[in-house]
């Protein structure tokens, strides 16, 4: 089995445990469920040995391929299924548009995911059991606003050249715009990305997407939208 640590509340997590769906991978894949608390942001905070070996980044998600080899980050997680155990279904083996799909998986992860996840760690920093709220920056969550703009932006104007119902870019941006609506109603990225929007109003009824939903840490690791495997 291939082991792959998790929570509900990552969106990094969702853009893999949906391609495990979608490639039909399922039983292939135990689920280990972590925990965080929210001095995650400003701190290292207490690991199980096994997460940390799992992963020295001690980031997640961290997938343990069943050869041993550790994947410590979404994009080559969901690479590995796919070209390894998937087929090349949702991305072909080489060519142009492989390429297309992998630079949408990298302004949609690089571009929206990694300023979500930042925004979250400086948020987080404003909590009154931080060790630091003074260092909030409202500057830094401005930048990556920005960033995050300027890259729903570009992401509007490939909408209408997606042939594929789904595929590795659809599915990080799906996990993108679903973390945009769950962390930060506010930000109103429909407006800047109309065609986005449209596409994610038809992208978001899949099943791999209802099934992963985000949800806060849980406190309990038995809590989970996906129960262990085996
Ligand atoms: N580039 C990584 C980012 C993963 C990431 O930022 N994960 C967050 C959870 S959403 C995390 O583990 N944060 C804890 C930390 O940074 O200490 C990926 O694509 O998987």
């Amino acid at each position: 089995m291939l082991k792959l640590y998790h929570t509900v509340a990552s969106h990094f997590v969702r853009k893999c445990t949906m391609t495990i769906k979608e490639l039909g991978l399922e039983d292939r894949v135990e689920i280990i469920t972590t925990k965080w608390p929210h001095s995650w942001g400003t701190e290292t905070v207490p690991f199980l040995p096994d997460f940390v070996d799992a992963s020295p980044i001690a980031r997640i998600p961290a997938l343990v391929t069943e050869d041993g080899l550790r994947l410590c980050d979404s994009s080559t997680i969901c690479e590995y299924l796919n070209d390894e155990l998937g087929n090349f279904a949702l991305c072909p083996q080489s060519g142009r548009e492989r390429w297309q799909i992998l630079s949408v998986v990298s302004v949609a992860t690089s571009g929206i995911m990694e300023t979500q996840v930042m925004r979250r760690a400086e948020n987080l920093r404003k909590r009154e059991d931080s060790p630091n709220p003074q260092e909030f920056s409202a500057g830094f969550v401005r930048k990556m606003k920005d960033r995050q703009t300027r890259c729903y932006k570009v992401l509007n104007e490939l909408v209408p050249s997606f042939t594929r119902e789904v595929d590795l870019g659809q599915l990080a941006m799906g996990s993108a715009c679903g973390m945009s609506d769950f962390r930060y109603p506010e930000d109103d990225w429909r407006a800047i990305a109309p065609d986005v929007a449209r596409w994610y109003d038809k992208f978001r009824r899949r099943p791999s997407m209802r099934e992963t939903e985000p949800g806060e840490t849980p406190t309990d690791p038995d809590k989970t939208t996906w129960p262990r495997n085996g």
